[in-house]
């Protein structure tokens, strides 16, 4: 009787899903999992789990990891001071280093041997490979009142080449982006995964953005997480900016939300780890989880 019912479960629910996989096979998706998410192996595996069945239900996906907690603690623990201005952290010579070991080493390498397990045929890539991200030292910022703010290796975008990433796509491989990006002259920049994310999505002109990270979405009054907005629209985004409720890393994410929907990215989701099968359920259902920013 209950494996009866079991049974219908499983097939109503595909059929429910039937119309979103119609719907979205085929279609690229660039999805950004913060650093957060990977601190533990189970966390990682239930993010990863939920990307495989979108791959596998056709869904061309390009995942874009960050890794700021984990560039945070090493750089910790090899006693050098960490600061953020704005979201972004400031990144001098020994900053990129601890960053290029964590993003293109650890996290990317720790991705692709979770997507071996789950049989993604994922490949690793950052920015700086054959040209995707093409970008400039962020030059020193004047803040009235303040001394420039130099940012040291962080970069700001100029082109992504979509075909380094369509490629593999069109070979069936889900590619897995690590932010770190380069200057025309070799000189390797950190670049904040959210803003890449963005500049990938637009570029590729994908269906969705989707951010998953630890908040539950974008919230009315940051330190009231049920203050929770479940849809919004850009101009309504600016002014949550302007009228300061947004604050930390919420900033590159709203910057980032706001450049890939004025260049034709026309769904953005932000959805938390933390809410199960949020990934799935923001996809599949017709209720999600967290944020969605139109146009
Ligand atoms: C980021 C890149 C990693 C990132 C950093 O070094 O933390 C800048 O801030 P999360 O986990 O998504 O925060 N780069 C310039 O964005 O990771």
């Amino acid at each position: 009787m209950t494996l009866n019912r079991d049974r219908a479960v499983v097939v109503s629910a595909l059929k429910h899903a039937a119309p979103y996989i119609r719907l979205f096979k085929g279609k690229v998706f660039v999805l950004k999992v913060g650093g957060e998410i990977f601190a533990d192996a189970a966390t990682t595996r239930t993010i990863m789990e939920q990307v495989g069945i979108l791959y596998q239900v056709g869904i061309k996906v390009v995942l874009v990891h960050g890794g700021g907690p984990q560039s945070t603690e090493l750089a910790k623990a090899l006693g050098l001071d960490t600061k953020f201005i704005d979201g972004r952290r400031v990144t001098d010579g020994p900053s990129l280093d601890v960053a290029t070991m964590v993003l293109n080493g650890q996290i990317n390498t720790r991705v692709l041997a979770v997507c071996r397990d789950l049989e993604i045929p994922a490949v690793g890539i950052s920015g700086v490979d054959a040209g995707l991200i093409r970008a400039h030292r962020r030059p020193p910022v004047q803040k009235a009142g303040q001394a420039d703010v130099d940012y040291g290796f962080v970069g700001d975008i100029d082109t992504v080449d979509a075909d380094v990433l369509r490629k593999q796509l069109d070979n069936g491989l889900m590619p897995v982006v690590s932010p770190l990006s380069c200057d025309s002259a070799g000189t390797v920049l950190n670049i904040n995964a959210d803003t890449v994310a963005a500049a990938i999505a637009a570029e590729l002109k994908a269906e969705k953005l989707i951010l998953a990270t630890g908040a539950p979405g974008i919230l009315k009054d940051r330190n009231d997480p049920q203050s929770l907005i479940s849809y919004i629209d850009r101009a309504g985004l600016r002014k949550l900016g302007d009228d300061g409720h947004l604050a930390d890393g919420m900033l590159p994410k709203a910057a980032a939300i706001d450049a890939a929907i004025a260049n034709g990215v026309s769904r953005v989701h932000i959805i938390s780890y933390k809410m199960p099968d949020s990934l799935l359920l923001e996809v599949f259902t017709n209720e999600g989880t967290g944020t969605l920013v139109v146009d």
